[in-house]
C-alpha cells in the first residue's frame, strides 16, 4: 500500500460529488431489506435487519438508521486481519452529515494557540507532510455493550463494532509543526463536517493532550485499506488514534484548535467518561465513583469460526480459530481452555502486521465424543502482560468489555 496514489484515485471533484450525492439520498431513504439476524445479545432483542442501502456499504447489520449506525457482520472477521471498507462498521452521533464533500474547496484549518493559523486544501496536505502507515483497530468504547449484564442503555452492538484497517495518512505531529503550537497549550480539539440535529445541540468534538496529539502514531489518514475513506468513515480526512477508543477518532476532520485552557465542550468533559477503577469496573447502583475520560483499549480475542455454540463432529480433531489485539500494545500471546480456565494452551499466531491491528490466532482441539459439549475458552494476553480478564466488567454506559470468551462445541 506504500504505493497508493492519491491523484489516481477518485479524489477528483466529479467522483467524490457523484458517491456523496448518492450518500445524502441513502441516509435519508429507508433501508432496504436484505435479510435479517438475531444477535446473541444478552436477554434477547437481537432482531436485526441487514442492509445494502448505505452508500459504498455492503451487507451490514442495521443497528440504526438516522444517524446511520452499522455492524459489521460477525463472518467479516473470519476471512482476514484487514476488515473490507465495504462492512466496516459505522458510527455517527448526529444525523446532519453533509450531502457531499467538495474536495477543490475543503480546507482543514489547525488554529488556536499557534504561531501560525493554516487553512491546507487536500493536495497541500498529502503532497507536503510526509506519508506515513500503520494498521490499527478501531473499535467502539461500546463495543459488545448488548451483551452488558445488566443491560445498559445506548447502541446494542454485539461484538462487531470494531475493524482493523492499514490507515495511510500523515503524522498530526508533522502538521502541528508546521502551525507552532506555542507553549502553554494544554489540549488540541478535533471536529468534522456534521451538525447538530437538535438546536444548540453540542457538536461532536474531542479532545486529546498536546503531547498525546505529538505521539509518532497519532496521524490523520486520507486512505484505509488503499482506497480514499468510505464517505460513513469519514472522508475526507479521519484522525487515528492507535490504541485508543474510536470516539478520538474524529471523522471528517475539518477543525483543529490548540487549547490553552482544558476543553469544557460536552463530548471531551461529560460524554465517554469511565469509572476510574481497574477495567472501568463497577457495581450495577453503585454511587460517587471518580470518572475519567475513557482513553486506552484493552486486550480482546474472539472465536471467527464457531459461533458461541457449534455443532461439530463427534470423534474427530477440532480446528478453532479467530483474532485477537492487544489494546495499546501488540499481541504477546493467545491461548486456550478446555478446562474452565484451570490450564491454558498456547494458540499458533498469525503473521504480524502491526502491533495496533487484528493477529490471527488458531488452534486445535481434542476430539469429543458423540453426545458431549465443551467448552472452549481464547483469551488474550497483551505485550505490556495485561491480559483479559474471566469475569465481564460492569459501567452504566457499557463500555471496554473485554471479558474472556467461550465457546460451546456439540459434538453429534
Ligand atoms: N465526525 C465524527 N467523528 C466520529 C464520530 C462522530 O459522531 N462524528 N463518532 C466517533 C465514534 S464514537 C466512533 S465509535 C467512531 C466510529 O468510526 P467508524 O464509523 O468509521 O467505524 O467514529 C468516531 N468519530
Ligand atoms: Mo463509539
Amino acid at each position: 500500500m506504500s504505493s497508493f496514489d492519491f491523484d489516481q484515485h477518485a479524489l477528483t471533484r466529479r467522483a467524490l460529488l457523484r458517491g456523496a450525492g448518492t450518500a445524502g439520498a441513502a441516509l435519508m431513504a429507508a433501508p432496504a431489506w436484505a435479510g435479517a439476524i438475531d444477535l446473541p445479545l444478552y436477554g434477547g432483542g437481537g432482531e436485526r435487519e441487514m442492509t445494502t442501502a448505505f452508500p459504498q456499504k455492503g451487507k451490514m447489520i442495521l443497528q440504526r438508521t438516522r444517524p446511520p449506525l452499522l455492524e459489521t457482520p460477525w463472518e467479516t472477521f473470519d476471512k482476514g486481519v484487514f476488515t473490507p471498507n465495504d462492512q466496516f462498521y459505522v458510527r455517527w452521533h448526529w444525523a446532519g452529515i453533509p450531502g457531499s464533500v467538495d474536495v477543490d474547496t475543503f480546507r482543514l484549518k489547525v488554529h488556536g494557540n499557534v504561531e501560525r493559523e493554516l487553512s491546507l486544501s487536500l493536495s497541500e496536505l498529502v503532497r507536503k507532510l510526509p506519508r506515513v502507515e500503520l494498521a490499527a483497530v478501531n473499535q467502539c468504547s461500546g463495543n459488545s455493550r448488548g451483551l452488558f449484564d445488566p443491560r445498559v442503555p445506548g447502541a446494542q452492538w454485539a461484538n462487531g463494532a470494531m475493524g482493523n484497517a492499514k490507515w495511510t495518512g500523515f503524522r498530526l505531529k508533522d502538521l502541528l509543526d508546521s502551525a507552532g503550537v506555542k507553549a502553554g497549550s494544554v489540549q488540541v480539539r478535533f471536529a468534522g463536517l456534521e451538525t447538530p440535529v437538535i438546536d444548540g445541540g453540542p457538536h461532536f468534538k474531542k479532545s486529546l493532550s498536546v503531547d498525546h496529539a505529538r505521539d509518532d502514531d497519532v496521524m490523520v489518514a486520507y486512505a484505509m485499506n488503499g482506497e480514499p475513506l468510505p464517505f460513513l468513515n469519514g472522508f475526507p480526512l479521519r484522525l487515528i488514534v492507535p490504541g485508543w477508543y474510536a470516539t478520538y477518532w474524529m471523522k471528517m476532520l475539518a477543525d483543529i484548535e490548540i487549547l490553552d485552557t482544558p476543553d469544557e465542550n460536552f463530548w471531551t468533559k461529560k460524554a465517554y467518561l469511565i469509572p476510574d477503577t481497574p477495567g472501568a469496573n463497577i457495581k450495577p447502583g453503585e454511587k460517587d465513583v471518580k470518572m475519567i475520560p475513557i482513553n486506552r483499549m484493552v486486550p480482546r480475542s474472539f472465536f471467527t469460526n464457531v459461533a458461541p455454540v457449534a455443532n461439530v463432529k463427534a470423534s474427530a480433531p477440532n480446528a478453532v480459530r479467530g483474532i485477537a489485539f492487544g489494546g495499546d500494545c501488540g499481541v504477546a500471546k493467545v491461548e486456550t481452555s478446555v478446562d474452565g480456565g484451570h490450564s491454558w494452551q498456547a494458540a499458533q499466531l498469525g503473521a504480524d502486521e502491526g502491533k495496533y491491528g487484528f493477529r490471527k490466532w488458531n488452534a486445535n482441539i481434542a476430539s469429543i465424543d458423540a453426545g458431549k459439549r465443551l467448552s472452549v475458552m481464547v483469551r488474550c494476553t497483551n505485550t505490556d502482560g495485561e491480559v483479559q480478564p474471566d469475569k465481564p466488567n460492569w459501567n452504566p454506559s457499557g463500555f471496554m468489555r473485554n471479558v474472556i470468551e467461550t465457546v460451546d462445541l456439540v459434538a453429534a
